[in-house]
């Protein structure tokens, strides 16, 4: 039986246009992680969705006028056709308000508060008197105590940066309805006993190997400034309502249900689901940009760990910084950044994923400019890829016609150099480092490209060595097998039409050494164009 890897992206909320941030934060490394995998023959189930929970749905549709049900249904719109259009291959693209994903974390709850987990606890919460309503701190806005400003948040003060509780703040009134006054009124919640899962989770949390550094940080950073018991009920409309007499007007808090999506999802997408779930040697990997790993790290593998119901945890947590564009923050508001539905118009899928990779933020934010993304779809894409598989098929077309000319042994020279690198290629994606990867990638198609004008094979023809002419062309036509398989996790589109070149159907599995596939003979046509250039002017 073939290994099983488990594969997550995390769910981003339905409020918003996903942008190039969103694309190599997570959905993109996994996306190639997964092909990677199954081309291996590995059984992946890769799992990704929409979180549509939360209190950035609710206010969103207060924003846009209309119920939170057709608000989050726009959203998700907009973000399959991301799905479909940067060719993200998820075994299932699902959501989290779906009966599956109520069933499970009403499961989870009765489990937890079965084995004393859970904690009724009564606090004062910032009350709404004409909406009737509690508010989330963020929607209290006042004057600051401490510099007078007056639209501090009731959680922070974003101009002179004091942290601020709710109760702090002067003529405090709600964010969304400002005529309505808000007051400190009593409510009760439930909490989760957090702080009692500390000692499993540390050993928990060493035991794992593989995470990049800002991960593991940010989870013994957690860990050592001590874990608090955490609410995880709202006063909201919107959510999984609370399956406890007494809460009716309450919803389970967004980040209790959202990790459990991957598990709902994946109980929709096959029956099999516990093969994975329920499995301790499947390999589970999850993808998320770093704003998100404290969830990851801590709350959700302690709910899994305190619920005691074998439910498999992460093995690697392969956490990325922030991608910046021109120097600035990614966003909506300000307008900096590329956007999902723009970005097609400005290139094909392939060079945004090509380039966003060679780019990304796994030690450190990067900062991308269409400068960069020119230069490296030019040179990688354009250059040593493009004009390689088509200079190799005019030469062959001209000089022998429509079939792959006569080859002989493999130029041992030539595999010891590719055989290093591909040995590299997979380790780092094996590994999830997916900027290195590329860096392997691109010694690869430059390798194929350094044996081509050593050997010269226009200057055989012209020599009237046919013989050999045709057996380094032959070589080429091997390389740009290779050049199919190896960079079909990354490029998926150009990977299908090179393979498209060959009249034969030969696989796109990775392979394990370079090998000759192609027979001589065999029938080819010569491509158009696989990238086309992109002109710094128009990029900008
Ligand atoms: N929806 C945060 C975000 O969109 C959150 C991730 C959930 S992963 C289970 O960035
Ligand atoms: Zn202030």
């Amino acid at each position: 039986m073939s290994e099983k890897y488990l594969i997550t992206s995390a769910l981003p909320y339905v409020n918003n246009q996903l942008h190039i941030g969103h694309l190599i934060g997570c959905l993109l490394p996994s996306d190639v992680y997964a092909r990677f995998c199954r081309a291996r023959g590995r059984d992946v189930l890769y799992i990704g969705g929409s979180d549509e929970h939360g209190t950035t749905s609710e206010i969103g549709a207060a924003r846009e006028n209309m119920p939170v049900e057709e608000y989050v249904e726009k959203y998700r719109a907009k973000h399959l056709d991301v799905v479909r259009d940067f060719k993200l291959s998820f075994d299932h693209y699902g959501r989290t308000h779906t009966p599956q994903q109520e069933k499970l974390i009403h499961e989870l709850f009765e489990r937890l508060e079965s084995q004393g987990m859970i904690e009724e606890k009564v606090s004062n919460q910032p009350y709404s008197v004409n909406e009737k309503k509690f508010l989330a701190d963020r929607y209290v806005i006042g004057t600051c105590p401490r510099c007078g400003y007056d639209r501090a948040y009731g959680n922070e003060c974003e101009k002179c940066g004091a942290s601020l509780d709710p109760a702090d703040l002067i003529n405090p009134h709600s964010a969304i309805d400002p005529s309505s006054p808000v007051e400190m009124r009593e409510t009760k919640h439930l909490y989760f006993k957090l702080s009692s899962v500390t000692d499993k989770l540390r050993a928990w949390v060493n035991s794992r190997t593989g995470w990049p550094k800002t991960a593991t940080a940010i989870a013994n950073k957690w860990l050592d400034e001590g874990l608090h018991d955490t609410p995880i009920t709202r006063d909201l409309k919107w959510g999984i309502p609370v399956n406890k007499p007494g809460y009716e007007d309450k919803v389970f808090y967004v980040w209790f249900d959202a990790p459990w999506g991957y598990v709902s999802i994946s109980q929709i997408a096959t029956d099999d689901w516990a093969s994975w779930w329920k499995n301790p040697d499947c390999h589970y990997t999850q993808f998320m940009g770093k704003d998100n790993v404290s969830f990851h790290a801590v709350f959700f593998p302690a709910q899994e760990i305190a619920v005691n119901d074998n439910w498999k945890t992460v093995d690697v947590l392969k956490a990325l910084n922030f991608m910046n564009f021109n120097g600035a923050k990614i966003s909506k508001s300000t307008g900096n950044g590329i956007f999902l539905d723009e970005a097609l118009n400005i290139a094909p899928s392939d060079c945004w994923r090509y380039a966003l990779l060679a780019s990304a933020p796994e030690t450190d934010d990067t900062d991308f400019t269409m400068t960069r993304f020119a230069e490296i779809v030019n040179k990688d894409l354009n250059g040593l890829l493009g004009n390689f598989v088509s200079r190799v098929c005019k030469l062959s077309n001209k000089n022998f016609g429509d079939t792959v000319p006569a080859g002989g042994a493999t130029d041992e020279d030539l595999a010891h150099r590719i055989n290093e690198k591909l040995a590299e290629l997979t380790g780092c994606l094996d590994a999830c480092e997916f900027r290195k990867s590329i860096i392997a990638l691109r010694d690869i198609y430059g390798i194929a490209n350094e044996y081509m004008t050593e050997k010269e094979p226009w200057a055989l023809v012209k020599n009237g060595d046919t013989a050999g002419a045709a057996a380094v062309l032959n070589e080429c036509f091997q390389l740009i097998d290779l050049f199919a398989r190896v960079s079909a996790p990354i490029i998926p589109d150009a990977a299908e039409k090179i393979q498209n070149i060959f009249a034969g159907t030969h696989d796109l599995s990775w392979p394990t050494m370079y090998e000759h596939r192609i027979a001589s003979g065999e029938k080819f046509t010569v491509p158009e164009n696989l990238f086309t250039r992109i002109e710094l002017n128009d990029a900008e």
